[in-house]
């Protein structure tokens, strides 16, 4: 599916706020495959797909993630968990989308995970620190993305769990995992 079409039909499922974000995921995602030497089109396919369904309700979400059996048992945990694995179902099912790596890049985008791909790490990483994110210590990610994908992955994920600890929200393995082995890989 070429680039043009496939934002069209994101755009059409996502409120217009939304869609910009993934607009900067992508063109932030477009310069990390640059500078690390990955696939620019797979980086800006997976990117533009990462929260395609993130305005479905609910229910729906669930239903799709039930239908695989929620192999990253991501059921128990906050809804927002859910739109990565069940974007990946309609990414392959609706957007023809057949490479491993893009569906994986967005079943992980929220959690991460251990030993994610190049591609999953760009993904990832720019969807934290596209222009539109000012949280406190944005720029501090931004800057270890210049320098080095792993320390901007350990950087992001540290700031995840910090986040999450600090309201007090529950942890999904995956989420820990990433950072974790985002240390050694980092080695
Ligand atoms: O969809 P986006 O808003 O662009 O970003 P996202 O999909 O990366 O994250 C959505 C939310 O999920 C964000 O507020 C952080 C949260 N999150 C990430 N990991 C975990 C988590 N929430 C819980 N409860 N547990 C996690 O492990
Ligand atoms: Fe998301
Ligand atoms: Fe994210
Ligand atoms: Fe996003």
């Amino acid at each position: 599916m070429k680039a043009e079409h496939l934002k069209s039909e994101v755009a059409r499922r996502l409120p217009a706020g939304r869609y910009e974000h993934v607009l900067r995921v992508t063109e932030t995602a477009v310069i990390l495959a640059g500078r690390f030497g990955e696939d620019k089109e797979k980086a800006e396919t997976a990117s533009l797909l990462h929260d395609v369904a993130k305005a479905m309700p609910k229910e729906e979400l669930k239903r799709i993630v039930v239908s695989e059996g929620d192999p990253s048992a991501v059921l128990g945990f906050h809804h927002e968990l859910w739109h990565g694995p069940a974007g990946a179902v309609i990414a392959r099912n609706e957007f023809g989308i057949l490479d491993a790596d893009i569906l994986a890049a967005v079943r992980f985008h929220t959690t991460g995970r251990a030993g994610m791909s190049r591609l999953e790490k760009i993904v990832f990483v720019a969807d934290m620190i596209e222009p539109g994110r000012d949280f406190p210590g944005a720029d501090l990610l931004r800057a270890e993305a210049k320098r080095s994908l792993d320390s901007a992955l350990t950087a992001c994920s540290a700031h995840n769990l910090q986040y999450l600890a600090s309201v007090r929200a529950a942890i999904h393995p995956d989420t820990l995992r990433c950072y974790n082995d985002s240390l050694s890989q980092g080695k």
